[in-house]
């Protein structure tokens, strides 16, 4: 039998925010959020935990958050000093493994199964890692310390800020059927509504549904479900970030009240989105092109097609497309490709695109209305 594996999560602690704490320590202690100006439509990318107190969130509108705490301050986000940070951080994880999977600027998972340091205490590399990321970044980050991904990043929630959580091999049992399926990794408010439903509402209440169960409430999801409920994750720690996709997107200040008022916004979109591809080219080959909308309302829709480039055309039928599925002021247009690294681009895929007939791009459209409910 191998032995477990020893996985860290490194999460910072309210990232950009921390960032402009340290940067200008009279900040502390107020609520404050990074994200864009309530006045221009903006959202909040992330807030201390002082604004956290008056239920102010990411992703919620700034104007919102703005009425939660009249006395919000509210900073534009500086991401080329995120992004300095971010590498600072890198470094230190360095110190410790080069088994790194980052997830985004401030969130790794590591892989110290094999670490030398502390006698390969994996619980110790975390403290030590936390205390140096404090010493050369000046901010804190949590961290979570497990045998396997979906463990780890769950415990380095249970401590946050500034804190650390282990799970070790022999506590995965009880840890895993006191929680809370909405914790497990893919399942979103839809599942969970659905769970609740069939009353289930820990893993130990997911563990009692058979296979067979399991597949005919929840698809080919159920496997998986099955295994996270068990406390399985044989997920590696993937050291090469695929990217799926990259797109540009733009919320605009006045609502486009019209079809051709976002039609005339593509090309300056299709610059953007080009120019970002330049950067990624040679990596990766281009599987679909898509189109994002979301509504006055906030209700959005993508509009996609199989290609293998980057068409003008197909942008301007997709939004027409996808325009006419709400026909209704737009509030913010996306543009964007899904991608296949070129190394994993396989023979299924290449047929997929050779049988496309490439002239009739609506017949190949493939729409999407998802009713997104969001905090306005
Ligand atoms: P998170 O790690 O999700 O959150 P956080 O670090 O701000 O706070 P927590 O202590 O709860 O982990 O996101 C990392 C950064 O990514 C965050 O500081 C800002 C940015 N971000 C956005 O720009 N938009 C978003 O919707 C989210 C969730 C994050």
């Amino acid at each position: 039998m191998t032995a477990p594996r020893k996985i860290i999560h490194c999460d910072c602690d309210c990232f950009y925010a921390s960032i402009e704490m340290r940067d200008n320590p009279e900040l502390k202690g107020k609520p404050i959020a990074v994200g864009g100006s309530p006045e221009r439509r903006g959202v909040v990318a992330t807030c201390n935990y002082e604004a956290r107190e008056f239920g102010i969130h990411s992703a919620m509108a700034s104007a919102t958050a703005r009425h939660r705490c009249p006395d919000l301050i509210i900073i534009k986000p500086d991401m080329e000093k995120y992004r300095i940070a971010s590498q600072q951080i890198h470094q230190v994880f360095q110190n410790y493994t080069s088994l790194i999977e980052p997830l985004s600027l401030d969130e790794a998972f590591l892989d110290v199964s094999a670490s030398t340091q502390f006698q390969g205490s994996a619980t110790r590399i975390a403290e030590a890692i936390r205390a140096e990321v404090k010493e050369k970044v000046n901010i804190t980050i949590s961290a979570g310390i497990a045998p396997n991904k979906f463990l780890a990043k769950i415990a380095s929630d249970w401590n946050k800020p500034d804190g650390q959580f282990v799970i070790t091999p022999s506590q995965i049992e009880e840890f895993v059927s006191q929680l809370p399926v909405k914790k497990l990794h893919g399942v979103g408010k839809v599942t969970a509504g659905k769970m609740k439903r069939l009353g289930i509402s820990t893993c130990n209440d997911l563990r009692k549904l058979d296979s067979e169960q399991l597949r005919q409430y929840f698809g080919s999801f159920g496997e998986r479900l099955q295994q996270l409920s068990l406390g399985i994750d044989n997920r590696p720690v993937q050291t090469e970030r695929i990217r799926k996709s990259l797109s540009v997107e733009n919320t605009y200040v006045t609502d486009l009240p019209t079809l051709e008022s976002c039609l005339q916004e593509l090309p300056n979109l299709y610059q953007q989105l080009t120019h970002r591809l330049e950067k990624i080219d040679g990596e990766y080959q281009i599987k679909k092109q898509f189109i994002k909308i979301k509504f006055h309302d906030f209700v959005r829709t993508t509009v996609e097609t199989l290609s293998d480039c980057t068409d003008l055309e197909n942008y301007t039928t997709l939004c027409e497309q996808g325009f006419a599925r709400g026909d209704r002021p737009v509030r913010l247009l996306g543009m964007g490709v899904r991608l296949l690294p070129k190394k994993m681009a396989s023979d299924q895929d290449k047929r997929e695109l050779e049988v496309e007939p490439g002239n009739d791009a609506v017949e190949q459209l493939n729409l999407r209305l998802e009713q997104v409910p969001e905090e306005y």
